[in-house]
C-alpha cells in the first residue's frame, strides 16, 4: 500500500486565464483533490511572455503559437503541483481531450469548456514534462512536501 519513492510522480496542473476569469478555480482543484492526489504547490501568478515562451516551446512552429503566448499571459493563472503514484496520466484523464468538444463528459473540459483555445487548464504529457515544468514555474522553497496525517489509504 506505501508507495516507493521512484513510484511517485509530480505533474504540472494550470488553470488558465480563462478558468481563473469564470471563477472555476476551487471547481477545478476540487477534481484534483477528490480523486486523492497530494498538493504541492499552489499559487496565482501572472505569466510573463518569456515563461510562456518557454513553457510551449515545443509548439514553436504552430500556427497558433502567438494566440497561445497571448491567452497564457491575458490574466492570473493558478499554478499548482500535484504528486501521486501515476498522477501525470490520471491527471490528462481528468482534464480530458485538448479539443473540448471531444472531451468526454466527466472531464474538467468535457464538462466545463467549449473551444479549444480556451480550455481552461493545463496539464503535464509526461513524468519528464511534470519535472520540466515544476521547476520552470516554481521556485525552490515555494513547494511544501507534506504527509498527510488522517488518510494515507488515499495515496
Ligand atoms: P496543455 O498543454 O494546455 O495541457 O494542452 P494539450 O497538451 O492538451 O495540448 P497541446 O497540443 O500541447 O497544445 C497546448 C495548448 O495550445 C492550445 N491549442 N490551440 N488548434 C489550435 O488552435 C490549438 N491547438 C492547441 C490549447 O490551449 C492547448 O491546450
Amino acid at each position: 500500500l506505501v508507495a516507493s519513492l521512484e513510484q511517485v510522480e509530480q505533474t504540472y496542473i494550470m488553470v488558465k486565464p480563462d478558468g481563473v476569469q469564470r471563477g472555476l478555480v476551487g471547481e477545478i482543484i476540487s477534481r484534483f483533490e477528490r480523486k486523492g492526489f497530494k498538493l504541492t504547490g499552489l499559487k496565482l501568478f501572472q505569466c510573463h511572455k518569456e515563461l510562456a515562451e518557454e513553457h510551449y516551446k515545443d509548439l514553436k512552429t504552430k500556427s497558433f503559437y502567438p494566440t497561445l503566448i497571448d491567452y497564457i499571459t491575458s490574466g492570473p493563472v493558478v499554478c499548482m503541483v500535484w504528486e501521486g503514484v501515476g498522477v501525470v496520466a490520471s491527471a490528462r484523464k481528468l482534464i480530458g481531450s485538448t479539443n473540448p468538444l471531444q472531451a468526454e463528459p466527466g472531464t474538467i473540459r468535457g464538462d466545463l469548456a467549449v473551444q479549444t483555445g480556451r480550455n481552461v487548464v493545463h496539464g503535464s504529457d509526461s513524468p519528464e514534462n511534470g519535472k520540466r515544468e515544476t521547476a520552470l514555474w516554481f521556485k525552490e522553497g515555494e513547494l511544501c512536501e507534506w504527509t498527510p496525517a488522517q488518510a494515507p489509504w488515499l495515496m
